[in-house]
């Protein structure tokens, strides 16, 4: 099997750098994007500010306790968007294989990038250099063989910095890892393994599979092998979705118009639901029926606004469902999606993606 050759970028105090881009005001300061009202969270904070010990999900008081002189910035959630449209267009050019986790880090393979170029460590460079070149930012980059080996040394040399592990290096920085390093091991996890006795990669690696499944389950077989530099995840692209859908086959075929309205509201919440959690809506819904002969019909409508509501989903799938001549047949399966879909508005996202880190 090829050694892969996999890189993971990672944009620095992200949005605190966006905001001190564009308002050389903020430059050289100590910021907290976020809000400072009573419930605030600090989003991200700038280099100036984490001296201070001011931290990405510290409550806003606790920030302002640390450093008094701190200035909190709105967020910009367009802003960073933009920022993060212009990067991905950039790992795109080198290789079609790019995950993005979240709008300022992504996987990329370059086991065979687009230019031949062969050396991951010089396309992280260039794309570093790229980054800075359009968007006035700076990123960070890790290479290794690996996802996690990579998205390890990205946040080795931070910011503005590049960091290369090699197969023969692996074991040896993994063995000194402070266990709460470890990506993928939590809060909660990092304290059960302190219990345990486990406070870095030399003491996890003595530990037998056996017992790491026992105490962590799937979990500790991945514990096991990562701090033996092993990890085959694959780089996965992420597909952009066309459309958001729930359909049900029926048990026994139905013929009750009634019947299939309550199925229908059904149906509605489940799409909604999918809508909410893919922070997206569409303005296309489109009515699916396989009637117990197979035979498939649909129907669909465009709106001017996008649907946001199970109830405007519902009150329109049902004329659709009426304007199909079902003629008393016999029905097999109900389905509705959405499609034409855009994202949620930044509020929005801003508070889901809170939730997510
Ligand atoms: P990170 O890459 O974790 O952090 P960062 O880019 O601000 O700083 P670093 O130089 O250490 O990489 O997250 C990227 C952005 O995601 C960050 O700028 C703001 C946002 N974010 C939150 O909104 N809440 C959070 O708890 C975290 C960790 C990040
Ligand atoms: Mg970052």
């Amino acid at each position: 099997m090829q050694i892969r050759k996999i890189i993971h970028i990672d944009m620095d105090a992200f949005y605190a750098s966006v905001e001190q881009r564009d308002d050389p005001a903020l430059r050289g300061k100590a910021i907290a994007v976020g809000g400072n009202s009573g419930r605030g969270v600090v989003m991200t904070a700038s280099y100036e500010a984490r001296k201070f010990g001011v931290k990405s999900a510290m409550p806003s008081g606790v920030a302002l306790r640390l450093c008094p002189h701190l200035i909190f910035v709105k967020s910009r959630m367009d802003a960073y968007k933009e920022a993060s449209n212009i990067i991905r267009a950039i790992f795109k050019d080198y290789t079609d294989l790019v995950e993005p986790l979240s709008l300022d880090e992504a996987y990329l393979d370059v086991t065979q990038d687009n230019y031949n170029i062969g050396s991951a460590t010089l396309i992280a460079k260039a794309i570093r250099e790229r980054i800075f070149e359009q968007t006035h930012l700076t990123a960070s980059a890790g290479v290794s063989y690996n996802k996690f080996l990579a998205k390890l040394a990205s946040d080795m040399q931070k910011p503005n910095g590049q960091t290369l592990i090699l197969p023969q290096n692996a074991l040896e920085i993994l063995a000194a890892l402070p266990i709460e390093k470890f990506h993928g091991i939590g809060k909660v996890t990092a304290e059960k393994m302190h219990a345990l006795n486990i406070r870095n990669g030399q003491d996890l690696r003595s530990r037998p599979l056996k017992e790491l499944i026992a105490r962590f389950g799937k979990a500790g077989h991945y514990y096991y092998n990562a701090v033996r530099g092993i990890d085959e995840r694959e780089v996965k692209p992420n597909r952009i979705r066309k459309s958001i859908g729930a359909e049900t086959t029926f048990s026994a075929d139905k013929t009750s118009f009634d019947a299939l309205c309550e199925d229908i509201k059904t149906i509605a919440d489940k799409v909604y639901e999918r809508a909410q959690i893919a922070q997206m809506s569409g303005r296309t819904l489109t009515l699916k029926i396989k009637f117990s002969d197979f035979e498939i019909k649909t129907k669909r409508v465009t709106t001017h606004e996008a649907f946001n509501s199970v109830k405007s989903i519902y009150e329109t799938a049902i004329p659709l469902l009426k304007s199909l001549d079902l003629n008393g047949k016999s029905i097999r399966l109900l389905g509705l999606s959405l499609s034409n879909l855009s994202m949620n508005n930044a509020e929005q996202s801003e508070q889901q993606q809170n939730f997510n880190f």
